[in-house]
């Protein structure tokens, strides 16, 4: 069917994205079997690092004062601050007010304890059956760290697939602290160890990749995946690099398994915030550039922190087909940005690319990541595709939907 006017582009496109099958490709939330660690409701939405960092914008309160309260008494401190005393105008804040519109709760509420009561009313299962409708959700990818105890004690027992939740392995503390990966390893009962001077032996880089292919087993890891400083480099003789050459390339080759890399964090600049106490640095593409020449036959899963390395990862994806770039992460998951860095991913990229992930930690920004990210991923399609009915193209609503559906999950599911 033609499309031949703008309003019947915006309805094809508002349209396709309602039926679209979204494949949220980085989470970090957890199934149900995970317990403790499936974190949902009011106190822990507003307990959410991004609006901790923004509540000390505005309190004097020692950091270990903050810390030292309850999870209910900071997220009433946070409503307090950002909700009550100061307009909830940022990304982070509205979204709490998106969540509550799209869950039919009062958006003006100033008591907690009205929200409080509805998440404490809701059935966990049903309730994420709820959310998984609202958001047109396929699945969503979780972040997967077999050294985080918690975690572990889930996977060594306890743990019940739910296809709604894929895993993918995480492996920043093999790559990023390998002593301590090292040590915990041992304890495991993998051979590794770090010579004095430096080098990996045959037999622990062997014994690491039984480790690496064991979990990837486990878990049905979607992709191997991991987050890097902006020093990050593959020809720094660093053992992170020699880590990457000898053990998580050919488990990635041997398994089929992309790898996905997340450059340019710099963690704890303000360790007082504890999670919230990240920031970023400007990376070199250069370290992307390498493993996608030097490995063809594998994939990569690349997004970068910095605004200006986006520019640069998209000119590197053009470059090489097993490079894909998602999503908008972290400090560019604004609206302003988002809708930069999509007009400029269809420029350079048309739609070979993931234009979004919701990286969410707490169940129901689901809710509003997802629903933000759709407005502006259509304000940017309707411009492109506008260029094109000017220029009389004949422009049919089956590719709009087409190129749609690839892009909230299409492109996701045939790259991996
Ligand atoms: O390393 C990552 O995967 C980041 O997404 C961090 O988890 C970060 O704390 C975050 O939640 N960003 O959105
Ligand atoms: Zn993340």
């Amino acid at each position: 069917m033609l499309i031949k006017d703008r309003a019947t582009l915006v309805n094809t496109i508002n349209k396709a994205i309602a039926s679209a099958k979204i494949a949220d490709m980085h989470t970090h939330l957890f199934s149900k079997c995970f317990g403790e660690l499936f974190l949902y409701g009011i106190d822990e939405l507003l307990t959410y690092h991004y609006l901790i960092a923004e509540t000390f914008r505005y309190i004097k309160m020692p950091y270990e004062d903050f810390w030292a309260l309850s999870k209910k008494e900071q997220a009433e401190l946070v409503w307090k601050t950002l909700f009550v005393e100061n307009t909830p105008v940022s990304e982070v804040t509205r979204s709490i007010l998106t969540i509550f519109k799209r869950l039919g709760l009062d958006v003006n509420n100033k008591d907690l304890n009205y929200y409080r009561s509805y998440f404490e009313s809701r059935d966990l299962d049903e309730y994420i059956d709820q959310v998984f409708k609202i958001v047109g959700l396929d699945y969503i990818v979780m972040t997967n760290d077999p050294f985080d105890p918690k975690e572990k004690k889930v996977w060594d027992s306890g743990y019940v697939k739910d296809e709604r939740f894929k895993a993918a392995l995480r492996i920043d503390v093999l790559l990023n602290t390998p002593e301590q990966a090292f040590s915990k390893l041992r304890e495991w009962g993998y051979k590794v160890s770090i010579s004095e001077s430096r080098t990996l032996s045959e037999e622990t880089l062997s014994e690491i990749r039984r480790f690496l292919g064991e979990w990837a087993d486990r878990m049905e890891a979607l992709y191997c995946a991991a987050s890097l400083p902006p020093d990050f480099s593959m020809e720094d003789g660093s053992i992170r690099a020699r880590l990457v050459n000898h053990c998580v390339i050919p488990v990635c080759r041997e398994k089929k398994l992309p790898l996905g890399l997340m450059i340019g964090v710099r963690r704890q600049v303000n360790p007082g915030l504890k999670l919230a106490g990240d920031a970023l640095g400007r990376a070199d593409v250069k370290a992307v550039e390498y493993l996608c020449a030097r490995y063809p036959d594998v994939k990569f899963l690349v997004t970068m922190l910095s605004y200006e390395n986006q520019h640069e990862l998209i000119v590197e994806t053009r470059k090489f087909r097993n490079l894909m770039v998602f999503g908008c992460w972290w400090f560019v998951n604004n609206p302003s940005i988002i809708e930069n860095i999509t007009r400029m991913r269809m420029e350079m990229l048309g739609t070979s690319f993931i234009p979004q992930h919701s990286d969410c930690r707490v169940f129901e920004q689901l809710i509003s990541k997802w629903e933000h990210s759709k407005a502006i991923i259509a304000k940017v399609l309707v411009e492109k595709y506008s260029e094109l009915i000017d220029v009389g193209y004949e422009l049919t609503e089956e590719q709009v939907t087409r190129d749609v559906h690839n892009f909230f999950g299409g492109n996701f599911r045939n790259f991996i």
